[in-house]
C-alpha cells in the first residue's frame, strides 16, 4: 500500500501528461483530420502515357485534398533521388515513386526508411535486396505485355517476319520485361526474327530517329516494327511514310500502351494494334500510401490488368477510353 501512495503522485503526472499530448491546443486531432503531404517523384514527360499518369495522380490528390509535392526528374534517376531526400526533409507523410531504372535505389530508400515515411512504387519496379524499402508496387505486368504483342504479330504474319524493336528507356523495368516476354514468345517460331533492336527512349522523336535508321540498313526487308509504346511506334510511323512505304500494310506495327494516338492511328490504318497498360494508377496509389501511412501491410505487387487492342475494334472501343 506504501508503495502505491509514493507512486501515486507519477502516475497522475503521467496520465495529464498523455491527456494534454492528445488534447494540445484544447482541439482532439481525430486521426483522419490531418491534411496529408505526399511527394511524387515523376520520371518526367516523355510520353502520352506519362501524362496521363501524372494527371491521375495530381487530380486524385485535389479530389482527396492531399498536399502533393510534385517534382518532375526529367528522366534523370540522380533527380529522382535528389526529390527523396527534399521530401525527408519537408517530412512529407508518405511517398509515390515511379522508378526511372530498376537499379540504384538502395542508399536513398534506406534513408526514407530510416526517415519513418512509407513508399509507395507506381508504374515501374526496382531491384533492392531488402523488399521493406517499398510497401507495395502498383503497375502492369510487362512480361505479359511483351508475350501478348508477339502473340498477336505471329498470328498476324503467318508466324513469320523480319521485325525491328523499338525499345523503351534502358535499365527501365518495361523496356527489360517487354523485351523479355515478346522474345520467350517469338522464340518458338523460327521464321520469326528480331533483325535490329535499339532504344527510342520511349519518346517519339527518337522513335521516328532509330526507325529511319533501320529504314537505311534494311529497307524492305522489315516486315514488322515491336514499339515498347504508342509513341515511339507514331514515330516509326512517320518515318515509314516519309521512306516512300505504307505503315499498316507494307510493315505492320505494334506497340504498348493504348494512348488515344494509338487508337486513331489504327482507325487510320498506320497502326496494327496497341496493347493497353493502365496508367490511371492515381486511387489505387492514394489508397496504398494512406493505407502504409497507418502501418498496414499490403501484397508487394498490385497488378493491373490489361487488354490487347487490334486495329478492328478501335473505332468501336475509342469513345470509350478514358486516355
Ligand atoms: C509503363 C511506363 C512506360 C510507358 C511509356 O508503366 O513506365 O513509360 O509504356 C512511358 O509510354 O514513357
Amino acid at each position: 500500500m506504501k508503495k502505491l501512495l509514493r507512486t501515486a503522485p507519477l502516475i497522475i503526472a503521467l496520465m495529464v501528461l498523455c491527456t494534454s499530448m492528445v488534447f494540445a491546443g484544447g482541439q482532439k486531432e481525430e486521426p483522419g483530420d490531418k491534411t496529408l503531404t505526399i511527394g511524387f517523384s515523376q520520371i518526367g514527360a516523355e510520353s502520352a502515357w506519362r501524362s496521363a499518369e501524372t494527371d491521375s495522380i495530381r487530380s486524385e490528390a485535389a479530389k482527396r485534398g492531399i498536399n502533393l509535392k510534385f517534382s518532375d526528374a526529367q528522366q534523370k534517376q540522380e533527380n529522382q533521388i535528389k526529390a527523396l531526400r527534399s521530401f525527408i526533409a519537408q517530412k512529407v507523410d508518405g511517398i509515390i515513386l515511379a522508378p526511372v531504372v530498376e537499379t540504384g535505389w538502395e542508399p536513398v530508400l534506406k534513408e526514407v526508411k530510416a526517415a519513418g515515411i512509407p513508399v509507395v512504387l507506381v508504374d515501374r519496379g526496382i531491384k533492392v535486396s531488402d523488399d521493406s524499402l517499398y510497401t507495395t508496387l502498383i503497375a502492369s505486368d510487362f512480361v505479359f505485355e511483351g508475350q501478348e504483342a508477339a502473340k498477336w504479330l505471329a498470328k498476324k504474319l503467318n508466324e513469320k517476319a523480319n521485325i525491328v524493336e523499338l525499345q523503351g528507356t534502358p535499365g527501365s523495368a518495361p523496356a527489360i520485361d517487354r523485351k523479355k516476354g515478346f522474345e520467350e514468345i517469338i522464340a518458338k517460331y523460327p521464321d520469326m526474327k528480331i533483325i535490329k533492336s535499339q532504344s527510342g527512349d520511349f519518346t517519339r522523336a527518337k522513335g521516328k530517329e532509330v526507325m529511319e535508321a533501320f529504314l537505311k540498313a534494311e529497307g524492305k526487308n522489315i516486315h514488322a516494327v515491336y514499339a515498347h509504346n504508342d509513341d515511339m511506334a507514331l514515330g516509326a510511323i512517320q518515318a515509314i511514310e516519309e521512306y516512300g512505304l505504307n505503315p499498316g500494310k507494307d510493315v505492320i506495327l505494334i506497340s504498348i500502351d493504348g494512348v488515344r494516338g494509338a487508337f486513331e492511328a489504327m482507325i487510320e490504318g498506320k497502326l496494327n494494334c496497341s496493347v493497353e497498360c493502365n496508367p490511371l494508377l492515381g486511387p489505387l496509389a492514394f489508397d496504398a500510401i494512406a493505407r502504409s501511412i497507418v502501418g498496414e501491410k499490403l501484397p508487394k505487387w498490385i497488378k493491373q490488368n490489361d487488354q490487347v487492342f487490334p486495329q478492328e475494334v478501335a473505332a468501336e472501343v475509342l469513345p470509350k477510353r478514358k486516355y
